[in-house]
């Protein structure tokens, strides 16, 4: 058995516990890093591609946006494709300029890694059977690793191990809120190497469901079909795939769209989650450990990195302040923005996506509804100022090292 003391013990290395681990450091606070999973897998999981401006500025500010800065790519607006025909929403124009930027989740993931690496700050990877103790007086966590078992001493706990991980689910059941939905559909998603049929992200609305045109980069794509919740990724060739796709775009995106095999193939379930409070005692829940939301807002990762925004600027405050209002506030600062970001993600979904049994009346008011926001200028700027990102409402204690 060993015996480990730190300040601030991250369980998951996703990119909430990464970015957590990254500025802490930048701050001179002790932190380690315990996750389940081999560090190749987590580096290699494809998720979301957006990053809005806030999230971009807080990788600078972590000193992690090299690459992103030489490959991200700004996008200024998005379509939106409805009665087989596009209309642009100037995010830019409708935001005093703000813009989103597309990267990919496993690139921000890798630059993370690639920081700690070379900084040197201690992870361990394939911990097994994790599990956190006495977060409401001293906190400790154990785990095994080749055979040996580990113990934690520490100040405080960041639960940043996502949805199934097991922070959340330590929590007493009279001390945990939880609210959720869960949709009767998923995504089918298909990465391929192929330039992108359009410069902008294309939402489609169309009879068949809904669809996405998203990319990584100039030569590689991201598409996505609202697909029931039956199919398995078997059932989708790839020419099955494309053929559907083309079914639910406009005639240009139809005669500009190139195919070929793909390289990642996946069905994700679409779900609404939020934890209430998010803090218990010393242990902190971020990310998808506290929230979950459908993808069409793009909202997941940047959710994660508003949580850390605000957890690192509280233990931060904590540590050179000598100040616990930070953390007295972090619960409640995170879910007003979470729950805008929920509205937002389940507005998305619920505009843009067909639902069974829907009747033609219901059809006929999200028609309205979509016309409204696309013809109206007003419902432009909500749509925008959503997708860009709501600012934080932090500090920005600084690194005291
Ligand atoms: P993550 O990325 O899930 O990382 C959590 C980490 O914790 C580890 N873990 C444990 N470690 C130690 N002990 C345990 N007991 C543990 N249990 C779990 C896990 O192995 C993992 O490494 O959560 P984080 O950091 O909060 O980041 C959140 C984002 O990953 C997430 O919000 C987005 O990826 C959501 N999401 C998408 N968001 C978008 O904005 N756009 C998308 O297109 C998009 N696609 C997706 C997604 C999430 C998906 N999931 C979760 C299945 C597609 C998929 C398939
Ligand atoms: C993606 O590129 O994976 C992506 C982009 C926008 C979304 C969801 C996913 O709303």
């Amino acid at each position: 058995m060993e015996i480990l003391q730190t300040q601030v013990a991250i369980i998951g290395s996703g990119p909430a516990g990464l970015l957590l681990g990254q500025l802490l450091y930048k701050a001179g606070i002790e932190h380690i890093i315990i996750e389940q999973r081999s560090a190749d897998y987590v580096s290699a999981r494809i998720r979301a591609g957006i990053l809005e401006q806030v999230s971009v500025d807080l990788l600078e500010k972590a000193g992690v946006d090299k690459q992103l800065k030489e490959f991200g790519l700004p996008h200024t607006g998005i379509e939106i494709l409805t009665g087989g025909e596009k209309h642009r929403i100037d995010l830019s124009g409708l935001t005093q300029g703000k813009q989103v930027t597309v990267y990919g989740q496993t690139e921000v993931t890798k630059d993370l890694m690639q920081a700690r690496e070379e900084a040197n700050l201690t992870s361990f990877y394939e911990a097994d059977d994790v599990k956190v103790y006495g977060f409401y007086g001293k906190p400790y966590i154990s785990f095994n690793k080749d055979g040996k078992f580990y113990q934690v001493n520490c100040d405080f706990i960041a639960g940043c191990d996502g949805y199934h991980g097991i922070c959340r689910a330590s929590v007493p059941e009279d001390k945990i809120k939880t609210f959720e939905k869960v949709y009767p559909f998923g995504w089918l998603g298909v990465l391929a190497d192929v330039p992108p049929v359009s410069d902008e992200l294309i939402y489609v609305q169309s009879e068949r469901g809904f669809a996405l045109c998203s990319m990584r980069s100039e030569i590689r794509s991201r598409y996505y079909l609202q697909v029931p919740l039956t199919d398995k990724v078997e059932d989708w060739s790839d020419e099955r795939f494309w053929e559907e796709l083309k079914n639910r775009l406009d005639k240009e995106s139809q005669e500009n769209l190139v195919t070929g095999p793909s390289i990642e193939k996946s069905i994700a379930p679409l779900r609404s989650f939020v934890t209430e409070p998010m803090r218990f005692g010393k242990l902190f829940l971020a990310g998808d450990a506290a929230h979950i939301v459908p993808p069409t807002g793009a909202k997941g990762l940047n959710l994660a990195a508003s949580d850390i925004a605000y957890l690192s600027d509280a233990l931060i405050e904590f540590y050179t302040q000598n100040s616990e209002e930070g953390i007295n506030q972090y619960s409640e600062k995170c879910l007003k923005r979470v729950w805008k970001a929920e509205r937002f993600s389940w507005w998305m979904t619920h505009l843009l996506h067909r639902f069974e049994g829907e009747s033609e009346f219901d059809l006929k008011i999200k028609q309205a509804e979509l016309a409204y926001v696309l013809g109206s200028h007003a419902g432009q700027t909500t749509l925008a100022e959503n997708y860009v990102g709501l600012p934080y409402e932090i500090n920005n204690f600084q690194a005291a090292s």
